[in-house]
């Protein structure tokens, strides 16, 4: 192999956030930019010098392009082995898998997940870990204090081979294999599901709507839920994954799903939706004319994982991240197991799943997943929900209101304010911050606060401490309100206030979400003067 040793300098900018790198497409296509980064992967995990990965991401621009650089350059610093999802495409989850199946020494994804993509959007690479997970802050950090100091990077000169067709190839000493994206993980489902409950379940007339809103499980669920458990054909929508998704935002939510949320509204709705996101690993589930928030869907599927084969043991515990409502709290108690809080991110549920201390773990973002493998996963979710459907009877939104009256309901939104200036953004939390001593014990919009802090987090497993998770405040009515600085965006900051209200058994759990969020909302706009901050009257995205 003829390859090359290019010299280089640092790039200002190169820190992974609440999920890997994300930029802007073009800032990825400047020269040196993915090299760079794709270097320090190596020099930050101990160089990649006979080890095996797993290359795959989203498909969306770019993609097909940063696979051939990342190839090359494996190879040119020594990779043993790829193991890379044809045409480039895998799913976050399915990449997860790879990696803990054929126990490689990690794998890197690209994508920039719910962020749009195309030549003006978004694209993003992550490090995953052995154990399929993505890199802890310990890893991130090593890689960026790399970026910092960069000053070469090797390449090989041979393009790399077709990624079109399953198969194998060399790079010089390396050896490329191009697989199927859906073989492995759809095994993989199929030893965690009662497929002939849900087959047995469509068979019967049940109907559902996939939206794969043009991103990368349109493979993976029309193969699963059409052709292995028989759905009718067209069940999933926007199958085809596009590089721009179709000029949307793939981010499964009823603002940006609002394709599906038609659907499921009109008068003949499917008894059952979801959508997922650009890279597969969220979720969003509807019934007919019902949202199920993430939250909810979360302390639902912990109730009843056990119909399910892969959980009809009992769950080791449970974890949430700190935003996501309490809606599973409750449930854990019930059932008599662990729940752990962590700060926003998947990351961080790695050590609680590797140590065996957590089963299930969910966002409030959409994001839901279990000890399977090592991210959250879209389809997986959609699957366990059917198995809960095929084997209880109920349909979904009876099933809620049950557990509402048995658990009582946590009201629950999130208002995104996006692209604010990143000092206005800043002097908004760094004022709440230096004031949340002097808050409790006081009054705001007609409750009275009975703590306020900025999360920081101990991890029980390694006792690494992550601080400044967002700013947490609760209410002695039970009520919360949560503020902090997404770690996703591109542009500007955004601001993601969390608002949550719990109603009890005997309470009215059908009133309209922001109504019933209504002296939350107030007291967030009290706390934080919102408005004079971010020059907004009102959230971007509600969701
Ligand atoms: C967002 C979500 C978070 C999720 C993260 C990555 O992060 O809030 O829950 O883990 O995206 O998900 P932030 O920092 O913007 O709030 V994905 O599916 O975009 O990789
Ligand atoms: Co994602």
């Amino acid at each position: 192999m003829i390859s090359h040793t290019v010299q280089t300098a640092p790039i200002a900018g190169q820190k992974p956030g609440t999920s890997g790198l994300r930029k802007k497409t073009a800032v990825f296509r400047e020269p040196g930019y993915l090299e760079n980064f794709v270097q320090c992967i190596f020099d930050g995990t101990g160089g990649a010098t006979g080890k095996t990965y797993v290359l795959g991401g989203d498909g969306r621009f770019f993609n097909a392009d940063a696979i051939d650089v990342i190839i090359r350059m494996a190879a040119a610093n020594g990779a043993k082995r790829l193991i890379v999802g044809q045409n480039g495409i895998l799913s976050t989850p399915a990449a997860s898998n790879l990696i803990r199946k054929y126990e490689t020494d990690g794998g890197i994804i690209l994508s920039a997940s719910h962020n749009p993509g195309g030549e003006d959007g978004d694209f993003g690479i992550k490090f995953n870990a052995a154990n399929g997970g993505p890199a802890p802050e310990k890893i991130t950090d090593a890689i960026f204090a790399k970026t910092q100091e960069i000053t070469e990077y090797r390449i090989a000169d041979q393009h790399a081979g077709d990624i079109g067709t399953i198969g194998s190839f060399t790079v010089g000493d390396c050896r490329v294999d191009v697989i199927d994206p859906v073989d492995d993980y759809e095994s993989l489902m199929q030893k965690l599901f009662d497929f002939d409950a849900i087959s047995a379940l469509f068979a019967g007339g049940f109907r559902i709507c996939f939206d794969a809103m043009h991103a990368v499980t349109g493979p993976y669920a029309t193969r699963i839920l059409e052709d292995t458990l028989g759905a009718p054909k067209g069940s999933v929508i926007n199958a085809v994954p596009s590089p721009d998704f179709g000029g949307g935002h793939p981010d499964p939510n009823p603002v940006w799903a609002r394709e599906l949320v038609a659907i499921m509204e009109s008068k003949d709705a499917p008894d059952f939706g979801a959508a997922s996101d650009g890279d597969g690993d969220r979720n969003m589930i509807m019934g007919k004319g019902a949202f199920v928030s993430p939250s909810d869907s979360l302390a639902l599927l912990t109730a009843y994982a056990h119909l399910a084969p892969a959980y009809s043991g009992e769950l080791a515990g449970v974890a949430r991240s700190m935003p996501t409502s309490q809606a599973v709290d409750l449930v854990a108690e019930h059932l008599g197991i662990a729940c752990y809080e962590t700060p926003t991110g998947w990351k961080f549920f790695g050590n609680l799943l590797d140590a065996g201390k957590a089963t299930l773990c969910g966002e409030e973002s959409a994001g839901t997943g279990s000890s399977h493998i090592r991210e959250k996963d879209g389809l997986w979710a959609v699957l366990l929900w059917l198995n809960i459907l095929a084997c209880d009877g109920r349909d979904i939104v009876q099933l809620r209101a049950d557990h509402w009256r048995n658990f009582g309901r946590n009201y629950y939104s999130r208002h995104d304010y996006e692209e604010i200036p990143t000092d206005a953004a800043e002097a908004l939390i760094g004022g709440l911050r230096a004031r949340l001593g002097d808050l409790p014990g006081t009054h705001v919009a007609g409750m009275e606060i009975a703590t306020a802090d900025d999360f920081t987090y101990h991890d029980p497993i390694d006792h690494s401490l992550t601080e400044r998770q967002g700013i947490r405040i609760r209410f002695t009515d039970g009520s919360r309100l949560v503020m902090r600085l997404s770690g996703t965006g591109t542009q500007g900051a955004t601001l993601r206030v969390y608002l949550e209200r719990f109603v009890d058994r005997s309470g009215d759990h059908d009133q309209d979400v922001q109504a019933a969020l209504a002296p939350v909302i107030a007291a967030a706009e009290t706390l934080a003067d919102i408005t004079r901050h971010t020059g907004r009257s009102r959230a971007d995205v509600i969701t």
